[in-house]
């Protein structure tokens, strides 16, 4: 090849040398650069733009919920303040997960939340036992958890950062000291003894130990309260129906039943109606409730029901704001029990249905 040939392949080489190098480098470290430094060309702009939409996307607060299940109307609704209150345009995230109410499901999806590194984990602890070890985990993964609607017995309790709550104790002493009032009302306060069955959640959760823990302390108080029975209905209208027709065909005297959730009640009531006999204020049997769902007041307007303990299943607005708090690095209280109160037949209870969110 000739010289010149030579000296126009190498120019023509050093040209697309250069023009490789020049748009190719500049847009290579333009990409790098744009990423590292402020400065931007259009081409590295959308770079910019598109860097920082998908920092927007991962800007959202990625949190893990391991629900107990769906065995209730409180449930539902206590579900439904999560899944309305950790949504995108709140700066959030949700991945929820319904365990049936079987703890090593929940235990299962505390470890998915853990390889998805989440930022928080939330649990609602079916029970109360049988938690530190994948709490460690996750405590070991740098995630903080953050409890629900139910507590747990640990020996650490660094294990989780706060506690959104019902006071259980406080609303079974509520339902007892609610017996009492009904009682001296009807002219019964005297020694003529008072038979007792209770429908207890699932045996373990803490809205059952609380519950038959406070009821119990007022029916200590009173020696003519006898309990004739207690026995689990899971929490669900299905079992707790099942139980109340065992309870009546064994008891002949039943003259209260204490149910420590409204679908429990409700199987109740349906048991009461179905052996012939009458419920609620103008009936044979007492029937007292917990959870104040919409349904309950249905069922004391109906003239079913005498009473419903409130327990407020709106925990997601509340465990939003202890995240809003650790993010801005505060501290949070460990403890955060939710207000309730009663509502029984001797109320407006139409009014007050109108106007509750659940
Ligand atoms: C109470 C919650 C209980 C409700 C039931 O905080 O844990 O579980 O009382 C629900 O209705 O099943
Ligand atoms: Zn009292």
């Amino acid at each position: 090849m000739s010289k010149k040939g030579l000296g126009f392949v190498l120019s023509a080489i050093m040209i697309a040398m250069l023009a490789l190098t020049g748009c190719g480098g500049s847009k290579a470290t333009g990409e790098s650069k744009s990423v590292e430094s402020s400065e931007t060309s259009g081409e590295s702009k959308s770079e910019e733009a598109k860097s920082e939409e998908s920092k927007d996307s991962s800007k959202l607060i990625v949190v893990g919920y391991a629900q107990v299940g769906a065995e209730s109307d409180w449930r539902t609704a206590n579900t439904e303040s999560f899944k309305t209150t950790f949504v995108p345009e709140n700066g959030y995230k949700l991945i929820f997960n319904d365990a049936q109410q079987k703890q090593e499901n929940q235990i299962k999806a505390i470890r998915d939340f853990i390889q998805q590194e989440v930022d928080y984990i939330v649990l609602a602890p079916v029970v109360e036992t049988g938690w530190d070890t994948v709490l460690q985990e996750a405590k070991d993964a740098g995630i903080p958890v953050i409890l629900s609607d139910r507590m747990i017995k640990t020996s650490d309790d660094s294990l989780y950062t706060a506690l959104v709550c019902g006071n259980f104790v406080k609303e079974g002493e509520t339902a007892g000291h609610w017996l009492e009032d009904y009682l001296k009302l009807k002219g019964r306060n005297h020694d003529e003894s008072i038979n007792i069955v209770t429908l207890q959640g699932t045996i373990g959760a803490s809205a059952q130990v609380g519950r038959t823990d406070g009821f119990g302390n007022i029916l200590s108080q009173h020696p003519n309260w006898k309990m004739l029975a207690k026995q689990t209905g899971e929490f669900t209208q299905s079992k707790g129906q099942e139980v109340m027709e065992s309870f009546l065909k064994q008891f002949d005297n039943i003259d209260v039943v204490v149910a420590e959730n409204d679908n429990m009640a409700f199987g109740a009531i349906d048991a009461i109606k179905a052996a012939g006999k009458t419920c609620g204020p103008n009936g044979d049997i007492t029937v007292i409730s917990f959870d104040a769902v919409k349904a309950a007041f249905d069922a004391m307007i109906a003239g079913d029901l005498n009473v419903s303990v409130e327990c407020n299943p709106l925990h997601g607005p509340r465990v939003a704001e202890i995240i809003q708090k650790l993010e801005k690095g505060e501290t949070v209280d460990k403890i955060q029990y939710v207000d309730e109160t009663y509502f029984d037949t001797s109320m407006d209870l139409e009014k007050i249905k109108a106007e509750r969110a659940y």
